[in-house]
């Protein structure tokens, strides 16, 4: 496979476990926009368990160590320096939930929504919130089992909000979870419907599994540009803190059209972002880069922030008509 690159910031990785001033064994899988002229970032932190107690519960035969997972906020003047907040900033944990992760924002007519995944004792189910200070925020939405990584469009599109979303349909497409890209509408960010299906894991050249959204779409001139993440599951053990790890994510890009978000105008059939560098490679689990986060600076730079081998958090960048010319290569 001929794989493009996209540029590696130097600080990389921007944000590690060692910067969060609470307990904390991986960070990674961030929400990142610009909210009030800072930089924000939402991280997923997981907690709990090192790769020392990984070895010491397969040492002696036990399952694995418990983890938990909150979610962190950091602020920045530049995208690249963060500031860590000293509280985590929300996590929910019931009897029914377990934990909430991979935040994703978008900011729509002013006002900060993040979409999350939640594993219940039910199943994994997406949650929307709302929140205009990251202190207090607003449930609108859960769906039902089992659905994850949604995001949202930037604005409204003929007056609905649009989300795209990844359901796993185990007993539908169980060869290889071959799941799937879907897209719902709703009128008041509470109630979706609409549900239409936007990829299938099969359209993606090079994914032999799953995929589904990574960050939330970006406007541009030419339509709505989208990562997706995409799976390849190989014949070999990959490097991770735990046995059986044989999956590479990816992060690929997509254009879709302005008026009608279902509509993919183009694709890009190679990967944008693949695991190549240490930080990628080695970690709870090896190469796995996962966007979250993309913003489009006035100077035309695209940054695209991601999770690195699910343990420390990233940026990459590419001007957004370099990004732009990979999709339209390979128009579908
Ligand atoms: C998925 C999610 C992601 C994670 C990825 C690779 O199923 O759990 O949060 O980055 O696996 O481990």
């Amino acid at each position: 496979m001929n794989k493009i690159s996209l540029k590696r910031c130097k600080s990389n990785p921007l944000l590690t476990s060692e910067d969060i001033p609470y307990p904390s064994n991986q960070v990674f899988n961030a929400g990142v926009t610009k909210f009030n002229s800072k930089y924000i970032m939402v991280f997923r932190n997981d907690y709990g368990r090192s790769q020392k107690d990984f070895l010491r519960c397969e040492v002696a035969g036990l399952g694995w160590p418990v983890t938990k997972t909150n979610l962190g906020l950091a602020f920045s003047d530049d995208g690249i320096n963060w500031s860590v907040d000293p509280e985590p900033c929300f996590s929910i944990e019931t009897d029914e939930i377990q934990r909430v992760y991979d935040p994703r924002l978008t900011v729509i007519d002013r006002r900060c929504y993040m979409c999350f995944a939640v594993d219940t004792k039910h199943g994994v189910r997406g949650g929307i919130a709302v929140t205009d200070d990251f202190d207090k925020f607003e449930i609108l939405h859960m769906t039902v089992p089992d659905n994850r990584n949604m995001v949202l469009f930037p604005e409204k599109i003929n007056g609905e909000f649009i989300r795209l979303e990844r359901p796993f349909p185990v007993y539908g497409r169980p060869e290889n979870e071959a799941f799937d890209i879907w897209l719902s509408s709703s009128l008041d960010c509470k109630y979706w419907g609409k549900h239409r299906l936007l990829l299938g894991a099969e359209d993606v050249s090079f994914s032999n599994c799953k995929i589904g959204p990574a960050a939330p779409p970006v406007k541009t001139e030419k339509g709505w540009l989208t990562t997706i993440h995409a799976v390849e599951k190989v014949d070999r053990e990959i490097y991770a803190w735990h046995r059986n790890w044989n999956k590479i994510y990816y992060g690929g890009i997509m254009l879709l059209d302005l008026n009608d978000p279902s509509k993919i105008i183009a694709m890009c059939n190679e990967p944008a972002l693949v695991p190549e560098l240490p930080y990628e490679k080695e970690g709870f689990r090896g190469e796995v880069v996962f966007p979250g986060g993309m913003i489009l600076e006035e100077s035309g730079e695209m940054k695209i922030y991601y999770g690195a081998a699910d343990t420390v958090e990233c940026l990459a960048t590419a001007h957004v008509d370099e990004l732009l010319k990979l999709c339209e290569n390979y128009k579908l």
